[in-house]
C-alpha cells in the first residue's frame, strides 16, 4: 500500500497567492498542493492536502492521520502561536511530523518565535517560501524510508 503524508493548513493559508505576496509569494494554494504531489510521487508516496480556518478541523484531520498517515507536514498558520489543542493532537500521532512557515517567522513580530507546534515537531523549517512544504516532504520521505 502507498504512504500517505497528511500535508495541513491552517487559518488564511487559502488566501495565499491572492493577498500580502511580499511575505507569502505569488503562488496559490493549488500550485503548492501540485508540487507537494509531484515531489511525493517522486518518492513513490501520496499526499492528503487539506487546508482550514478551523482549529477543531485541524484537530479532527491529525486524529484522522493517527489511523492512515505515515506522517505529517504541517503549517498551522497563526495556530503556532497559540494552539495548546494541537499540540496535544500532534503529542497523540507518533510518526514523524514536519513544521512548515513560508515565511521566516524569526525575522517577523516577537509573537511569531513561539510556537507550541515546535514542542512536537521533529523539524521546523521557515522562510524558504512555499518551497518549505518540498523540502519538508523530502524529509519525512527519508525517515519513512528509514523507519
Ligand atoms: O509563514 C507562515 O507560513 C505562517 O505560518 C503564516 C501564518 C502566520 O500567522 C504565521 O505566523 C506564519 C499566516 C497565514 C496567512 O496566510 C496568508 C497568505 C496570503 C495572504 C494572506 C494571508
Amino acid at each position: 500500500m502507498t504512504a500517505t503524508i497528511y500535508v495541513l493548513n491552517g487559518p488564511n493559508l487559502n488566501l495565499l497567492g491572492k493577498r500580502q505576496p511580499e511575505i507569502y509569494g505569488h503562488e496559490t494554494m493549488a500550485d503548492v498542493e501540485a508540487a507537494c504531489r509531484a515531489t511525493a510521487e517522486g518518492h513513490g508516496l501520496q499526499i492528503r492536502y487539506l487546508q482550514s480556518n478551523a482549529e477543531h478541523q485541524l484537530i479532527d484531520w491529525i486524529h484522522e492521520a493517527r489511523e492512515d498517515a505515515a506522517a505529517i507536514v504541517i503549517n498551522p498558520g497563526a495556530y503556532t502561536h497559540t494552539s495548546i489543542a494541537i499540540l496535544d493532537a500532534l503529542n497523540a500521532f507518533e510518526r514523524p511530523v514536519m513544521e512548515v512557515h513560508i515565511s521566516n517567522v524569526h525575522k517577523r513580530e516577537e509573537f511569531r518565535r513561539h510556537s507550541y507546534v515546535s514542542l512536537r515537531a521533529d523539524g521546523v523549517i521557515a522562510g524558504c517560501g512555499t518551497q518549505g512544504y518540498l523540502l519538508a516532504i523530502e524529509r519525512v520521505a527519508r525517515l519513512i524510508a528509514a523507519a
